[in-house]
């Protein structure tokens, strides 16, 4: 699955931990959006779509949340679960956020600006785009 871990290098020192990202350094793709979920309600599910084109960096910074991946071929669970610990997701991968803490900010860094035609809200139809019918 197009899918990669992504761990962060930790500034760490006796006052605390600090963590840098910069577009084509450690992510490799110029940052064009950055978004953050919480507030998130208990048993909430989100997402339940993939993306043509967009490529995304997820961490949860605080608490936890789990992320369900699906290429249309496999099935992957993912628990982000450190706040320098994310996952890389290319395009073309169905994406659902749930189990979320009360208390997670899951960070979205992304490669493209918000733009609704990229999205596939359509499980079927996501089947049927990447199987190329
Ligand atoms: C994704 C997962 C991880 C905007 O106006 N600008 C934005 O950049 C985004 C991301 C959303 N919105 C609006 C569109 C909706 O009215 O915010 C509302 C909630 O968006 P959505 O229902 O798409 O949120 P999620 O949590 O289902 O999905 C989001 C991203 O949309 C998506 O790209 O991969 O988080």
């Amino acid at each position: 699955m197009n899918v990669e871990w992504f761990y962060a290098q930790q500034h760490g020192d006796a006052r605390g931990q600090l963590v840098s990202l910069e577009e084509n350094k450690e992510i490799p793709f110029n940052i064009k959006r950055v978004y953050y979920i919480y507030d998130t309600l208990e048993g909430v599910r989100r997402g339940f779509h993939a993306h043509k084109e967009l490529k995304q960096l997820l961490i949860c910074i605080h608490g936890t949340c789990k992320v369900l991946l699906d290429d249309g071929y496999d099935k992957e669970i993912v628990s982000l679960d450190e706040p320098n610990k994310g996952i890389f997701i290319q395009s073309n991968i169905w994406r659902e956020m749930y189990d979320f803490s009360p208390d997670a900010v899951l960070l979205v860094l992304a490669s493209e600006i918000y733009d609704e035609s990229d999205y596939i809200r359509d499980y079927e139809q996501f089947i049927r785009y990447v199987k190329g019918n």
